[in-house]
């Protein structure tokens, strides 16, 4: 279903054998070295969502090849079957001719408790247009999908849930969003997974 020009939402994309292999992935990548943190903004606020990096490392407000924020390890490479599953969520979502000549290359994956929160915001640290992919696990979210101009409304608010795909291409690519709220123990049980995971999918625009 298309929310906006060049954002679509296709629930259950993911099906159960395929959401317990990339929790399994998911998990890990979350061990150290390189693994999960904390992330600390320039403005001296600390996101409530902790978050692991592949292929490059995001630190607000860049990209780099080691966690400068962490414990300076090198950032864990982006593994050949994700970029292949990024290019068939976006030929799935937006069609073949909307998949980017450029290889996907970044995974940012945010591990959500209960009390986790996204703030408005927009992604805008990638030299690329390419869009990004979202892909949830766990419990249910409260998605703000909002407008190019304003962090606030108008906006439209989507529940995300375990294996649905998001895809934000064309004018979504910089609309704001963010994540007001997850509700606990709405995760299939079959999962195992307390708490959400986002994992997101995409193209830095950045020299190899
Ligand atoms: C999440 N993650 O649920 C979301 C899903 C992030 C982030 O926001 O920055 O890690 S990705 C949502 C997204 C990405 C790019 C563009 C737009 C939404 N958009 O235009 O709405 O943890
Ligand atoms: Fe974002």
């Amino acid at each position: 279903a298309e929310a906006a020009p060049g954002a679509v939402h296709v629930p259950h994309w993911l099906d159960e054998h395929r959401q317990r292999a990339l929790l399994t992935a998911c998990r890990g990548w979350a061990r150290p070295p390189a693994g999960l943190r904390t992330v600390h903004t320039p403005g001296g606020g600390t996101m409530t969502a902790r978050q692991v990096c592949l292929g490059w490392h995001w630190y607000p407000y860049a990209y780099a090849r080691t966690v400068v924020d962490g414990d300076h390890a090198p950032v864990k490479p982006f593994p050949a079957w994700l970029g292949e599953l990024a290019r068939d969520a976006v030929a799935d979502a937006l069609g073949p001719e909307a998949v980017p000549g450029d290889p996907y290359d970044i995974a940012l994956i945010n591990f959500y408790d209960g009390d986790a929160r996204m703030g408005m915001h927009r992604d805008g640290d990638e030299r690329s247009a390419a869009p990004v992919v979202s892909l949830s696990l766990g419990d249910t979210c409260v998605f703000r999908f909002g407008n190019t101009e304003t962090r606030t409304r108008p906006y439209t608010d989507v529940e995300l849930r375990s294996g649905d795909l998001f895809v934000f291409g064309g004018p979504s690519r910089l609309a704001f969003h963010g994540v007001p709220r997850v509700l606990p123990g709405t995760a299939p049980p079959w999962l195992g997974l307390t708490g959400r995971l986002n994992i997101t999918l995409r193209v830095s625009g950045l020299a190899a």
